[in-house]
């Protein structure tokens, strides 16, 4: 059901060859998106509720959905729910707001300072997948964040469903009324994240979009990017977990099967230096994926050449091991686990023993749950206020400061062969300006 992977005593130095990865294939659905780009770019709203007819097979008079259907999925929705996704975003909105910048002011010279401004982007249009995952939960983790950084303008999209007469998933319009957005679109696929970026006279265009999506909403991001910012590519779901002998095999089984639940190309993968875990973890998997709703999805999970248990020598080079791989998740389930927790350097988020399962992480903990995937958690962070602003540096020099910076500029000017560039300081000073 799960393959092994045994690196004992021939741990490479770079172990990312033999470890197990899907590869999502975003360039072969590049020739598909370009031409849908194309047509909403010169044809706007129309185009975007043509695609929506022959993709989703509905006919929409307008692509917004009433403010109206937003309060009214909120009226109809369930009060655990609710309650839940209340408590969510509560936890979700501390965490992000102490994440929060203050501006920064260095004084670099008598006379001379650099402030680090931080602006939020001015309009961010938001994902959300429909079809088999409707996750209102990734509604909370991209809006919160976005919120907590001052976005003013924000607006959601999700593909039109034919159950729910061509809107969106009522659960997804209930997370949005609960957030405080209005502005939501049942448009899907690559069309969505095309009318975000050229705006169409039903949508202003927004400046980033964010959220995951299926292989033709990661080719349009690549595809528009520039013109418009993206976070990252979302890639199938993963989960490393580094365990030694202590572990529960009971509670590693189950944490690997919560996320090969989410899809076939979803990734589970074990490090550990006890083989008597691995053969009881191996035993559970088979007893609980038997047990659970979505068997199939999951046992194709963990078939696949994405999943597998690796044997180690030791934690030192378990560790060696999920820092190559770089998982989005990470579960410390060892002796001293917070310990291990600290020597980790990559992964898109680290949860800590038996009591902070990535389930927690998904819903509840606060934390954010759109994480770097693929490998990319060796050089990239999971959403954050961060990713919602930018960075602009303010500079202010008196006249002193500039005067005594005029010979070191124009030294460096004329190094480049830019003496206009030193020209522009010099004459503010009366010097001689070289033609
Ligand atoms: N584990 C997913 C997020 C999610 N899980 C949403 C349940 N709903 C990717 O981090
Ligand atoms: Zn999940």
């Amino acid at each position: 059901m799960i393959s092994r992977i045994d690196l004992r005593g021939s741990l490479p130095g770079d172990p990312r060859s033999v470890l197990p990865r899907a590869e999502l294939d975003v360039e072969a659905a590049l020739d598909k998106v370009r031409p849908i780009c194309e047509d909403v770019r010169h044809r706007g709203s129309q185009a975007v509720r043509e695609y929506t007819k022959a993709f989703d097979g509905i006919e929409l008079e307008s692509s917004r959905v009433p403010v109206r259907a937003v309060h009214q999925a909120l009226a109809g929705l369930d009060a655990a729910v609710r309650e839940a996704l209340e408590e969510s975003i509560r936890r979700a909105r501390a965490v992000h707001r102490d994440q929060r910048r203050t501006d920064t002011t260095t004084r670099v010279v008598p006379g001379g300072t650099v402030t680090e401004r931080w602006i939020p982007v001015g309009r961010v249009g938001l994902y959300v997948p429909g079809g088999r995952a409707v996750y209102p939960s990734s509604v909370v983790m991209n809006v919160v964040p976005a919120q907590e950084a001052g976005v003013e303008s924000l607006a959601v999209t999700s593909p039109a469903q034919k159950e729910f007469g061509g809107l969106p998933h009522p659960t997804i319009l209930a997370a949005c009324a609960l957030l405080g957005v209005e502005e939501v679109y049942a448009v899907g696929g690559a069309q969505a994240i095309a009318m975000f970026a050229y705006g169409t006279d039903e949508c202003p265009r927004a400046d980033l979009v964010t959220g995951p999506g299926n292989v033709y909403v990661a080719a349009a991001k690549r595809l528009l990017k520039g013109v418009i910012g993206i976070d990252a590519e979302a890639g199938p779901t993963e989960i490393a977990i580094l365990a030694d002998d202590t572990a529960d095999a009971v509670d590693v089984a189950a944490d690997l099967i919560s996320q090969a639940e989410h899809d076939v190309l979803a990734a589970a993968v074990l490090v550990t230096d006890s083989v008597r875990l691995a053969d009881e973890v191996e035993r559970e998997l088979k007893a609980q994926v038997a047990r659970t709703k979505h068997t199939e999805r999951i046992t194709a999970a963990l078939a696949g050449r994405q999943s597998g248990i690796v044997l180690v020598d030791g934690i030192g080079d378990a560790l060696k091991v999920v820092d190559a791989y770089a998982a989005e998740h990470l579960e410390i389930h060892t002796a001293d686990a917070p310990a291990v927790a600290a020597r980790v350097r990559n992964a898109g988020a680290v949860f800590v023993g038996r009591y902070a399962p990535v389930s927690l992480g998904d819903y509840l903990a606060g934390s954010n749950h759109v994480l770097p995937t693929g490998g990319c958690a060796c050089h990239s962070s999971g959403l954050s206020v961060q990713s919602f602003l930018r960075g602009v540096h303010v500079v202010e020099y008196d006249r002193d400061a500039l005067a005594a910076a005029t010979g070191r500029v124009v030294a460096l000017a004329e190094a480049e062969d830019l003496p206009a560039h030193g020209a522009a300081l010099k004459a503010r000073f009366d010097w001689e300006i070289p033609s």
